[in-house]
């Protein structure tokens, strides 16, 4: 597997060039000085100041570009684009590099092209909730933008804090409100992208109604900057719940989760936003690593893993009343399918409890390393995915502290994404190979996903067949051929 992928990266990148002096001063040329940073004459960056943008949040994959560029408009995009096209010189779209599948930093010394410095608000309509900005803007700057207006965004994720609206689209980011707000593809309304040969595709339309053909745009959501770079977003955000309110609720074995979900989306139905899953090892990491605050021992003794529900509504008291009841109703049956729940009962209990689930990445970071498969496969198979692993890696003699020292489950049950994350103290090929194609085999009996909401980057262009039919996997390659037949953008990205 390894010679093969040497092989398809030698011939991805066999027509390109690497970046020139000539090249760099180029760009010095139609760039402020601020926006490039290059080891290369006639800037003289230093290197450390390159690694990270060469290095991917994990740690786990690192470029050797020698220049990153920062352009300040959609112009500038294009200018440099088109030098790079004609030069054959392959570039990466950089967001806010929270990917994490080896996406957004270069597998050679390609350009990084970074749009860290487009985050201006274009517009804002408080009467549709049409927001359009530039595809550098942060998704946490942008829910503060609308928060005013009582709006929110239609997503929400753990890296909210450092990854941009254009990277978000560019991976169709899931995460937390998906149950509620549906996916990208549905809230996008309109792209600006710039296009391998550096033309300006203008599609960022406001309307909520538009079928005149061929719906370009999605073609970019999810396409990881292999197809374009976008620089600008129309995306519709929703009114902001006038209540929300979540609780913890600590299950003693993980065959309730399932009929847990049928019981909470039937009594919650309208009001229920999340019903987001942990397991037992997943809770110990986020608390050991002090992601929230724990539970007291009593509410976690005997759990083998948490769901965490959350509910946005119109009116509180009739929001906290319903989530009253089902508590009440879950605990007094003769075989509840819960020890308890742990309502929050302020804002900061609130913004504790997400904390414990959206604090398992980080946690897991400060753990070890991690292999992290992204997977679409039913509910109720989630525990048995995450043990059936285990026991594998026992088998192969690798579960201890020196190679896996945790596998652990966790996700959005209410999507059928699991987030299985084997932490290691480090990358080796035994424990890879132990891995891999083990759970993308898991994946294909169940004619799951092996890319459920992250993307395909670099991590898995091997594994695209696993979920993904011949014929579809050829007729992606035409479509990449037809947008961009240099092949110059994100080489070696979602298609090998
Ligand atoms: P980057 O990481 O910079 O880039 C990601 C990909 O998009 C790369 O292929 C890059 O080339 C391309 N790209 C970026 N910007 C552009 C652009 N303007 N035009 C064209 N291509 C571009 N993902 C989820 O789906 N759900 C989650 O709940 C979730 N939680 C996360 C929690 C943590 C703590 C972390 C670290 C990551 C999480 N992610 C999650 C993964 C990740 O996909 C998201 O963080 C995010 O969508 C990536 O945005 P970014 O700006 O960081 O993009
Ligand atoms: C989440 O749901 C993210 O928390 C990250 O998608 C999952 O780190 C992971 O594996
Ligand atoms: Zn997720």
């Amino acid at each position: 597997m390894l010679s093969r992928r040497l092989f398809t990266s030698r011939r991805v990148f066999s027509t390109l060039n690497s970046v020139r002096d000539s090249d760099v001063a180029h760009f010095a040329k139609i760039l402020s000085p601020s926006s490039v940073l290059s080891t290369l004459p006639p800037v003289s960056t230093p290197r450390d100041e390159l690694d990270i943008y060469n290095t991917d949040w994990m740690g786990k994959y690192r470029g050797k570009s020698t220049t990153v560029l920062k352009p300040k408009s959609t112009q500038e995009v294009s200018e440099i684009v088109s030098w790079c096209h004609d030069k054959h010189i392959p570039i990466v779209p950089q967001g806010g590099n929270t990917g994490l599948v080896g996406g957004s930093v270069p597998l050679k010394d390609e350009v990084i092209l970074s749009l860290s410095n487009m985050s201006n608000v274009r517009s804002f309509d408080p009467v549709s909730g049409i927001l359009v900005a530039d595809a550098g803007c942060i998704l946490q700057s942008l829910t503060d933008y609308v928060a005013p207006y009582d709006h929110i965004m239609p997503l929400d994720l753990g890296a909210k804090g450092s990854c941009q609206i254009g990277g978000n689209v560019s991976t169709n980011a899931g995460g937390l409100r998906l149950l509620r707000y549906g996916s990208l593809h549905g809230s996008v309304l309109g792209l600006e992208v710039v296009l391998p040969d550096g033309t300006i595709l203008d599609q960022l339309t406001s309307l909520r109604k538009d079928n005149t053909g061929y719906d370009l745009k999605q073609l970019f959501i999810g396409a990881e900057g292999t197809l374009g770079v976008i620089t600008g977003v129309s995306i519709l955000t929703p009114p902001a719940p006038q209540a929300s309110n979540n609780v913890i609720l600590a299950l003693p074995t993980f065959d309730n989760v399932v009929p847990l979900f049928k019981t909470v989306k039937r009594q919650l139905s309208e009001i229920l936003s999340a019903f987001e899953f942990i397991d037992r090892t997943a809770y110990d990491l986020a608390v050991k690593h002090g992601q929230g605050r724990a539970l007291s021992d009593e509410d976690v003794e005997g759990a083998q893993c948490f769901v965490l529900v959350e509910t946005s509504g119109g009116r509180r008291e009739h929001d906290e009343e319903k989530l009253a009841n089902l508590l009440e109703s879950l605990l007094e049956v003769d075989k509840p399918l819960i020890n308890t729940g742990v309502l929050a009962q302020n804002p900061a209990q609130f913004s504790s409890l997400w904390a414990l689930r959206e604090g398992v990445t980080e946690a897991v970071s400060k753990e070890g390393k991690a292999y992290k498969y992204d997977i679409s496969v039913p509910a109720a198979t989630f525990k048995q995915v995450v043990d059936t692993t285990r026991e594998h890696l026992r088998s192969k003699g690798l579960l201890h502290e020196d190679a896996v020292k945790h596998v652990l489950g966790y996700g959005h049950v209410g999507d059928g994404n699991l987030h299985l994350n084997i932490v290691a103290k480090g990358y080796t090929p035994e424990i890879q190979a132990a891995l891999e194609p083990f759970v993308y085999e898991i994946v294909a009996r169940h004619r799951g996903s092996v890319s459920a909401e992250h993307g395909i980057g670099a991590m898995k262009t091997h594994a695209l067949p696993y979920s993904k039919t011949d014929v579809s996997i050829a007729l992606m390659k035409r479509i990449k051929e037809l947008f961009d037949p240099r092949g110059i953008m994100n080489p070696g990205k979602v298609l090998e």
